[in-house]
């Protein structure tokens, strides 16, 4: 996180903060910063002291959507050939640790499709939802349609990509896109506490849950039950278990070794 420009990344005990920083663009994602988002990730990733992300913006917007100013010379050939956006920016899809999106202010386009890749959204009451991509030409490309239709059911879905309509923070949770609404200055102490929280649980166990609950998205429900009963049963594998249980019976915290 040291060589980002965009990206501020910084640890609270076993929680990584990831703060995108670009205002003078209100955090526009451009090509630069989805790079580092990306790279910053990897290492968070790779870190066993790492236990869970905050992904967050600023107060006044978490992200205003993909860099219009990029996006509008390119062309079908050069879009298609970099498969903009791929590589870069499903990077929060696909991160095995929980990742919170922590959204006050803008998360518009791109942001909204950024912070529906995460695990969860804490919205503060300043935040405003939208996939104003039909009122520049284009439709939302890094899954606002397929994430949105299936948190928010159909109707909403299209209400909102078709009228590019913004919606505010209780209305994101009205219709199950936000998980809760917190006020907006105790919104980073919410998500570092649900944050904080996750990353004390085993994280075997963590990844198992978020694993599950994912296939709950790709799979008929046999599958998916199949599938979780088969995580259930490996849980008893872990150190974890053995532990989690013996201090319940205990009566005593769990200290886990994340194994
Ligand atoms: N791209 C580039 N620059 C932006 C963007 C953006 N998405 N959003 C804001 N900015 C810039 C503005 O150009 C402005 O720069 P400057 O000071 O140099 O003129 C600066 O940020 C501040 O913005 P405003 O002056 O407009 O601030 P306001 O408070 O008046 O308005 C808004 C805030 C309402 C958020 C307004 O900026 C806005 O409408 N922004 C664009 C929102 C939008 O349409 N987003 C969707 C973009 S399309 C998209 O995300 C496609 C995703 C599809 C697939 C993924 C592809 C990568």
């Amino acid at each position: 996180a040291e060589d980002s420009t965009f990206i501020q990344a910084e640890r609270q005990g076993p929680v990584a903060i990831v703060r995108l920083d670009r205002p003078k663009a209100l955090n526009a994602l451009c090509d630069q910063l989805t790079r580092e988002l990306s790279a910053v990730l990897d290492a968070v990733e790779a870190d066993d002291s790492a236990g869970a992300v905050v992904l967050t913006g600023s107060e006044k917007a978490f992200a205003a959507g993909a860099d219009i100013k990029e996006m509008q010379p390119k062309g079908f050939s050069d879009v298609f050939l970099e498969d903009f956006i791929t590589s870069s920016w499903e990077r929060a899809a696909t991160l095995r640790k929980p990742i919170i999106a922590a959204v006050s202010g803008y998360a518009l386009g791109g942001g909204a499709e950024l912070a529906m890749m995460c695990d969860f959204i804490i919205a503060a009451e300043s935040a405003k939802f939208g996939q104003p991509e039909i009122s520049i030409g284009v439709l939302p490309g890094a899954g606002g349609t397929q994430r949105l239709a299936r948190s928010a059911g159909k109707a909403k879905a299209m209400d909102m990509v078709l009228t590019g309509r913004t919606i505010d923070a209780w209305e994101a949770e009205r219709i199950g896109l936000a998980a809760r609404v917190v006020p907006t200055d105790s919104l980073m102490q919410a998500a570092t506490e649900a944050a904080t929280k996750i990353a004390g649980f085993s994280r075997p166990a963590v990844l198992m849950a978020k694993e599950s609950v994912n296939r709950a998205f790709e799979t008929p429900l046999a599958e998916g039950l199949r599938f979780e009963r088969r995580m259930f049963h490996a849980a008893f594998a872990t150190e974890g278990q053995s532990e989690g249980m013996a201090a319940f019976l205990d009566k005593r915290d769990a200290e886990y070794t994340h194994r």
